[in-house]
């Protein structure tokens, strides 16, 4: 296999970020050969289409926040990318080799405040990506108010886009295209789902949900 940090965008602002880990270090819940043609050829097919989409427009200096949050919903190839872009980068953060990680004890008050357990989150955040139509994600975020929602969006799209119905700042990722888990599970994405957990790791979301509440 590859490595990631070869993975490279050719023109514009937007960049691949590399993964923290090697693409066989996630098995056996994803396959090498899915993490590979993922990350070297979706992830980098929507970064290079993001920089095309943006050149020599008003979005060639700003955030990939401020673009998802100003683009006109109606631009397909902007709102396709940027997403792509955008919730992929989450994605492959969010995943670790690293088993049995726990949600620090300030996500955990705002979890059981929210969800009433752990246990009930991460059931919750099953049945969702389980019955999410089609191609599209599963968020776990902060709303507005500092509260935790899980929130389904179909496509690319993603919960800082102005069409959202749920709003908020993303913590949490989980891809439920074909393309994230066909190679290994085929069309049996509920075992995909239950797999996943595996690999979630909780004290990158900690971190993530520290960063969304302190900028309320
Ligand atoms: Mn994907």
């Amino acid at each position: 296999y590859g490595n990631s940090a070869d993975v490279k965008t050719t023109d514009g602002p937007f960049k691949m970020k590399g993964l923290a880990y090697q693409y066989n270090d996630l098995e056996p819940y994803i396959d090498a050969k899915t993490m590979e043609i993922h990350y070297s050829k979706h992830h980098l097919g929507y970064a290079n289409k993001l920089n095309t989409a943006i050149k020599e427009t008003e979005f060639k200096t700003k955030t990939i926040e401020e673009i998802l949050n100003q683009l006109d919903i109606n631009n397909s190839f902007l709102r396709n990318n940027a997403g792509g872009y955008y919730n992929h980068n989450l994605y492959f953060e969010i995943l670790s080799s690293k088993k049995d990680t726990k949600p620090s004890a300030i996500l955990t008050e705002a979890i059981n405040r929210d969800f009433g357990s752990f246990t009930n989150l991460n059931s919750k955040l099953s049945e969702a990506a389980t019955n999410l139509f089609g191609s599209g994600w599963v968020w776990l975020l902060v709303d507005k108010d500092g509260k935790l929602k899980i929130s389904q969006t179909i496509n690319q799209d993603n919960p800082l886009m102005s069409n959202s119905t749920e709003k908020g700042t993303p913590i949490l990722a989980i891809d439920v295209w074909e393309h994230a888990y066909y190679l290994k599970y085929q069309n049996k994405r509920a075992d995909y789902i239950s797999e996943i957990f595996n690999i979630i790791n909780w004290e990158i979301i900690s971190k993530k949900y520290d960063e969304a509440i302190a900028i309320k």
